[in-house]
């Protein structure tokens, strides 16, 4: 499979390899646990969501994206907002997070701290919904996915921008590349302040997308989900979900980030993604997969956690595997937790920080 790896990727992997992640520990403010609160709050699909409850949610969404930043001001960094400190934080930490043990749980970390965010300091009160993609498939529907809905969605594509269909860093079927024309976040041209890749200098740019419908449903249809609920073990079931460092050997993970960023928008931008707020609803689907894969054994996938400390050392080469007692951090965002506390999506504060279920799951067909 040589010949399909993407350029692109590689020298992303690369250039990885080279960055070396910064993270800091603060372990002085809130975080999803959520002192007083034991009820776990339930996540549901975007398009189940009254027209009400969605307006609710990006009202809030575009709160955080104005409520003034936690992060230090140094070096003229570009982390202007709160929602700016967890772009922040996933640019300083994309090469110690992605393709290791640890992707899943620390995903699930941020989603949760971006939830609370949302709920404690921009005064929503629902759950964080989730992006089931399944039901976007085939491709010919991927454009009109209520996600992209201009009234009460995140808006659609951006105008299409030609590129180098030779390059091997086109997205195979990107339809788009310009910024979003359409929803709430069109028509702001410093919508986004870092990136492209690890800069964190200031950058102000518009949102952009660049649908990538031939790409979308090629690794988000049922089929793709089912594949990857079928894991035997942790291991495997993560590696399903990350698939390797090119389009090629996609899984759900990049399914997302490519379909919707392809090559152009945030969303494909391994460093940056999370400035995309669709970035939020996709991550809350993977972690549904994660949870509807945990209970289809929860007595043995509620402690399996394994892969790689380091990027990529699927051969253990360069350290040993991320184990239960494994440290994670969000910076000024949230309390430090270990892989052990995320584990319980409804710990509740009593067998873990978690404090959310899923609305449904998906169950494995056989
Ligand atoms: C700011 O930049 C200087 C020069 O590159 C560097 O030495 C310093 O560590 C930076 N400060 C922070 C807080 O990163
Ligand atoms: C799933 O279906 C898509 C669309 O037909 C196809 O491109 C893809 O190869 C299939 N994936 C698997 C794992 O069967
Ligand atoms: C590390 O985890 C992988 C699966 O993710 C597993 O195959 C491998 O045996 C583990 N290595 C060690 C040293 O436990
Ligand atoms: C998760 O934690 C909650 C709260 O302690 C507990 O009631 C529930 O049984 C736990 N779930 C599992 C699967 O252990
Ligand atoms: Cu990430």
């Amino acid at each position: 499979m040589a010949a399909g790896l993407s350029i692109r990727a590689l020298l992303g992997f690369a250039y990885l390899l080279w960055a070396c992640a910064l993270s800091s520990a603060s372990p002085t403010k809130g975080g999803p646990s959520r002192p007083g609160h034991k009820v776990p709050i339930v996540r549901r699909e975007w398009r189940i969501l009254s027209k009400h409850d969605k307006a609710d949610y990006i009202k809030a969404v575009k709160c955080l994206l104005v409520k003034p930043a936690l992060t230090p001001a140094f070096n003229n960094t570009g982390v202007k907002s709160r929602y700016d400190d967890l772009v922040y934080t996933h640019v300083q930490q994309t090469n110690a997070i992605h393709f290791t043990g640890h992707f899943m749980a620390w995903h699930r970390f941020f989603t949760a701290t971006y939830e609370t965010m949302l709920r404690n300091e921009c005064g929503f009160t629902g759950a964080q919904p989730y992006w089931d993609w399944t039901l976007d498939s085939p491709a010919s529907n991927w454009a009109s996915s209520p996600v992209f809905d201009a009234v009460t969605g995140f808006g659609g594509n951006g105008a299409f921008i030609p590129g180098d269909p030779t390059s091997p860093w086109e997205v195979p079927g990107r339809s788009g590349g310009g910024c979003v024309t359409t929803g709430p976040f069109a028509g702001d041209n410093t919508l986004v302040h870092l990136g492209p890749f690890d800069s964190v200098t200031y950058n102000p740019q518009c949102l952009k997308r660049d649908l990538a419908p031939y790409f979308a449903a090629r690794y988000l249809a049922k089929n793709q989900t089912q594949l990857t609920l079928a894991q035997p073990d942790f291991g495997w079931f993560a590696r399903t979900v990350e698939g390797g460092p090119s389009f090629e050997a996609s899984g759900i993970h990049g399914g997302g980030h490519y379909g919707v960023g392809g090559t152009y928008g945030q969303m494909g931008d391994l460093f940056v993604s999370p400035a995309d707020p669709l970035f939020f609803l996709h991550h809350a689907n993977l972690d549904r997969v994660w949870w509807s894969w945990q209970k289809l054994n929860l007595r043995t996938r509620l402690t399996d956690v394994s892969g790689p400390i380091y990027l990529m050392d699927y051969a253990n080469a360069l350290g040993g595997n991320v184990t239960l007692d494994f440290p994670m951090t969000l910076g000024v965002s949230a309390a430090d937790l270990t892989v052990a506390d995320v584990m319980n999506i409804s710990g509740c504060g009593k067998t873990g920080a978690m404090c959310y279920e899923y609305d449904k799951v998906y169950t494995l067909q056989k």
